[in-house]
């Protein structure tokens, strides 16, 4: 279970935010509404979220998933892959650090976003990929080490990051997309195979028994109503534009 949460809401500058989604600018606006609706379905989750300020220097520090790796033994401060966001975890170091007593840390050259981290009890699937380079996941894996949790690394070919195409959701079941339906160390899962013209919504985020889903992908959703999860449908339009997805959004703890 999950009780905690950390956010940061959009700054205008997101709209400068890097992309590779081919979907126009974000609105700034609607945006905040959406952010602010994806708080609240945390809340209903049960979830305290704490808040962080936007910040118009970084305009993708909305996406504070990759800024750290909170697990049940240990946070993890990243060295994100952009150079453009590696001034996004400052804020976050402060914030964790109230919640943590130790901080861990990526240090140079290793580079890694938690957005390539999914974490399924005490082990941690890194994806490797433009962003997280082989030193970082080593990086991780020896932390995780020091706190008895296993990592392994997971080569991507597609996706940005990890959790972009696949999602862990409880009781052995993974939702997952594209590549990931046939990686060798994802055949011990039960596969929910999402599919490809609902790609987007293999990022959704299992808390506390219900699994949030972005809106707009109907079989996905149903497929994990199917599956015994209740659901909630989240519109993130303006977040995908900027290639991020529902995990992105916060860190849970
Ligand atoms: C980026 O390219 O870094 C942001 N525009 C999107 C990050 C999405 N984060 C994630 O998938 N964990």
């Amino acid at each position: 279970m999950f009780s905690r949460a950390i956010v940061r809401p959009p700054s205008a500058s997101m709209i400068h935010g890097l992309t590779s989604a081919g979907l126009g600018a974000p609105d700034y606006p609607t945006a905040l509404r959406q952010h602010r609706q994806y708080v609240r379905a945390l809340e209903d989750c049960g979830l305290t979220v704490a808040v962080l300020p936007a910040d118009e220097n970084f305009p993708d520090a909305s996406f504070v998933e990759d800024t750290a790796v909170l697990t049940p033994r240990c946070a993890v401060i990243t060295r994100p892959g952009a150079p453009s966001r590696r001034g996004e975890t400052a804020a976050m170091e402060t914030a964790v650090g109230r919640f943590y007593p130790a901080l861990e840390r990526i240090q140079a050259p290793g580079t890694l976003d938690g957005g390539d981290v999914m974490l399924v009890g005490r082990h941690a699937y890194i994806g490797l990929s433009g962003r997280t380079n082989r030193e970082g996941a080593h990086q991780l894996i020896a932390i995780l080490g020091r706190h008895g949790m296993t990592g392994s690394m997971v080569p991507l070919r597609d996706v940005l990051h990890l959790k972009t195409g696949v999602s862990y959701l409880g009781r052995n079941l993974l939702a997952a997309s594209g590549e990931f339906l046939s990686e060798p160390q994802f055949r011990r899962f039960d596969l929910l195979p999402v599919a490809d013209d609902e790609r987007y919504a293999a990022n959704c985020l299992w808390v506390n028994g219900r699994v949030l889903v972005p809106d707009g992908f109907p079989k996905t959703r149903a497929a994990i109503a199917a599956a015994g999860y209740p659901t909630v449908a989240l519109a993130v339009s303006e977040f995908q534009k900027l290639d991020g997805g529902l995990s992105c959004l916060s860190l849970r703890f």
